[in-house]
């Protein structure tokens, strides 16, 4: 069993390169600009646009994931309902409901993606529901055309919670070519998180893609306060503004992006092939960014014996998403409902991955994990 010198934590933020950051704040000193829908934001928007496909009418940044959320769903008036979403996820997705006053309805994921599943939505639809929040987790796409079709035949909003999938694409054919377009498109509105822990990131930030580019203008206005003029304030708002320095720290991520996805694929092959041969540990295929690298066991007391045992080996992998939502008290309500995310929450462990991990050093993990199994 290799034993690792250093720690190995279960991911680390992509920092560029010194000078090409102090480039970029250069700028900002000599702008005299540091947040409030400043230029560095305003070309991160113009650059989000392009690279997503998107356009800059169609976005809105903020300050973090979490509080894009709570606006996004205020502004599409979840406010007083029911929200029907996963269990499995970060308390986020939830949290952002509660704090508009939305009720959370928990309905069971899909086996395969680990994703809401549609059918298991439907069943709880009632005439309070005003929109349904499916999580693309682990950049796993959940079915989006069976909600499509929910958020049609019902008239709930769907929004998308995309914390986790950022650059992960769609196809979409049109006559004479193929188009990318981000999954964010998909829905009513979708938010992607830049926390540090994610593969992109801004040092902390959050982004909304929504369908329906009248919202914008109020996003706007609630991200500052609501103010809308000198003299107008005109709702309750907050302060959710991306400030200059995060913006410059998304713009030199976002170069970086396409190498940031490829060495997360590599990594996710080299578990691969080691796991290849080994019927105990099952990767959770589906994920096109391989943001996450989730595998799962056979029981609740394997994956806890190898969640202790990497930590031995100086190895600090992750539970996510366990305990489940509904095991937390403010979701306790719904605990029981789910037996599937309960099964999966309590056999998953997400493994070590992020840009610049040595091939070498995923190997000698998974050889570990495989000799823990046996
Ligand atoms: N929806 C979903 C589905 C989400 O997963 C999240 C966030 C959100 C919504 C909300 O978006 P944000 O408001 O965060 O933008 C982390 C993150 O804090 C959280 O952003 C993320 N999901 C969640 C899945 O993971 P913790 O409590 O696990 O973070 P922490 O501090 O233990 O860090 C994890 C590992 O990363 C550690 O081993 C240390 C390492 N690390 C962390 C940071 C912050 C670094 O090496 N450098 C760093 O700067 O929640």
């Amino acid at each position: 069993m290799k034993r690792f010198e250093c720690q190995i934590l279960v991911t680390r933020p992509y920092l560029p390169p010194l000078d090409e950051f102090k480039n970029g704040l250069e700028e900002v000193w000599s702008n005299q600009w540091l947040t409030n829908n400043g230029p560095m934001l305003q070309r991160f928007q113009k650059e989000l646009s392009r690279y997503l496909g998107v356009p800059e009418t169609n976005i809105a940044l903020f300050n973090n994931g979490t509080l894009a959320l709570e606006l996004g769903y205020y502004v599409m008036g979840l406010a007083g309902g029911e929200v029907i979403t996963t269990p499995f996820t970060f308390v986020a997705t939830s949290h952002a409901l509660m704090r508009i006053g939305a009720r959370p309805v928990f309905a069971d994921i899909d086996p395969e993606t680990m994703c809401l599943d549609p059918a298991k939505a439907e069943k709880l639809i009632t005439p309070r529901t005003k929109a349904i929040v499916p999580v693309h987790v682990y950049g796993n796409v959940c079915d989006v055309e069976g909600f499509e079709r929910l958020g049609e035949k019902y008239g709930v909003k769907i929004i998308y919670d995309a914390a986790h999938a950022f650059g992960v694409f769609s196809r979409v054919e049109r006559v004479d070519r193929v188009e990318k377009k981000s999954i964010g498109f998909c829905g009513d509105m979708s938010m992607f998180s830049f926390h540090p822990t994610k593969l992109f990131h801004s040092c902390e930030g959050g982004l909304l893609v929504f369908k329906d580019a009248a919202v914008r203008e109020k996003l706007y206005e609630l991200r500052n306060f609501a103010i809308r003029s000198e003299t107008e304030c005109v709702d309750v708002g907050t302060n959710a503004k991306m400030n200059e320095l995060q913006a410059l720290m998304g713009i030199c991520c976002l170069r970086k992006m396409p190498e940031l996805l490829e060495y997360r694929q590599k990594i996710y092959e080299a578990y691969e092939e080691v796991f290849a041969d080994c019927e105990d540990v099952k990767l959770v295929p589906h994920s096109q960014n391989k943001a996450y690298v989730p595998v799962l066991f056979k029981s609740f007391a394997i994956r806890e014996r190898v969640y202790a045992e990497l930590k031995t080996c100086n190895v600090f992998s992750r539970r996510y998403f366990y305990p489940l939502l509904t095991d937390f008290a403010p979701y306790a309500y719904g605990n029981g409902s789910c037996p599937i995310a309960e099964d999966l929450a309590s056999r998953v462990l997400t493994l070590p991955t992020y840009y610049g991990l040595p091939l070498d050093d995923v190997k000698a993990i998974a050889e570990n994990v495989k000799e823990m199994v046996k």
